[in-house]
């Protein structure tokens, strides 16, 4: 079988996050036999910058669905060696699970056997001849699904920061690229001062606005390339990639400046909150997640011990 294979993805990861956006380049598998159709889906899916990759065969399609991993699959149903509903049957559980969409574009146009492909999950079942610009809106509108779905798991819901689970792989992912390249970041914890007090005092839906007005702030500060995540409660943590202590240390005392000067009001009253904060920067070769978040930590509780508002390495 002739291997037709699509343009090459970049050896960086398929998704790049900014502040709670994700930019992804999605890459779509086709598996058909029919070569005609095949060369033309893939010249119009590549002018939509997706990246494509083909399998003419019911086998070849299995393999590169387990080793590429696509964002999204266009399966065929009368396939040289086996049916597309044997394919079907194999992956719709992995597909399901990691939501890559699976659109039957087929010339079978038996009923039961669309009935069926629906009954296994399947959403699109399209019939050939393909109209192309439908086509093409279909593949968008799943492809927004999935980035809505992709945020929704990574991105705390009141206030837009990461959540706990990005951070982690952030951590992970900064750490490998310190192992391997050198390549410095700092960490800074964040924790809102006194801040039990502004809920009792103000109730806890004031308090929620603060925590919502506190992470709008530090997301207008930071570059693109930091990483802003809620830690915990009113416990924040934020990446600054290539970045040393010294000068992540200054980063935050401007934007703790900016945070206490901002007057909140309730109940007839105006007040100001402050966030302690504690910065580390990767150093030694060794260094893991938790002792990061160990030295972050005490520094932040010697901003606390202090006097609060303000940041300590
Ligand atoms: P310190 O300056 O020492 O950090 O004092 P603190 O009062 O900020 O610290 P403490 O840990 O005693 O209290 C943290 C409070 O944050 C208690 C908790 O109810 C509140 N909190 C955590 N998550 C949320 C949230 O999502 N919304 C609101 N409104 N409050 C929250
Ligand atoms: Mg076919
Ligand atoms: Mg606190
Ligand atoms: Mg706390």
């Amino acid at each position: 079988e002739p291997e037709i294979t699509g343009a090459v993805p970049p050896q960086i990861p398929g998704i790049a996050l900014s502040h709670g956006n994700i930019h992804q380049q999605y890459e779509i598998l086709i598996i058909d036999d029919d070569v005609e159709l095949v060369a033309f889906l893939r010249e119009s899916l590549e002018r939509k910058s997706y990246y494509v990759s083909i399998a003419l065969s019911a086998g070849r399609g299995l393999k590169l669905f387990y080793e590429t991993k696509p964002d999204l699959i266009l399966l065929d149903i009368l396939l040289p060696d086996r049916s597309g509903i044997d394919v079907l049957n194999q992956i719709i559980g992995k597909a399901k699970k990691e939501r890559i969409p699976i659109i039957i574009i087929s010339g079978e146009h038996s009923k039961d056997v669309q009935k069926y492909a629906y009954s296994l999950g399947v959403m699109d079942y399209v019939q050939k001849p393909v109209d192309i610009d439908l086509f093409l809106v279909l593949i968008k509108n799943r492809f927004e699904l999935k980035k809505e779905w992709q945020e929704s798991i990574i991105v705390d819901e009141l206030t837009g920061a990461f959540n706990r689970k990005y951070f982690n792989q952030t951590m992970k992912q900064l750490l490998s690229d310190f192992r391997r390249t050198g390549r410095t970041f700092s960490l800074a914890l964040l924790d809102l001062d006194h801040f039990k007090l502004v809920n009792d005092t103000y109730g806890h839906l004031v308090g929620d606005e603060v925590l919502q007005t506190f992470s709008e702030l530090v997301k207008q500060s930071i570059r693109t390339e930091d990483t802003f995540c809620r830690y915990g409660g009113e416990e924040f943590a934020l990446f600054m990639p290539n970045t040393p202590a010294e000068q992540a240390l200054l980063v935050m005392e401007r934007i703790q400046q900016s945070f206490a000067a901002n007057a909140f009001q309730a109940k007839r009253e105006s007040f100001q909150v402050t966030f302690s904060c504690g910065v580390t920067e990767v150093t030694e070769v060794e260094q893991n997640a938790d002792r990061l978040v160990e030295e972050a930590d005490q520094a932040l509780y010697a901003s606390k011990y202090n006097g609060r508002n303000q940041t300590k390495l």
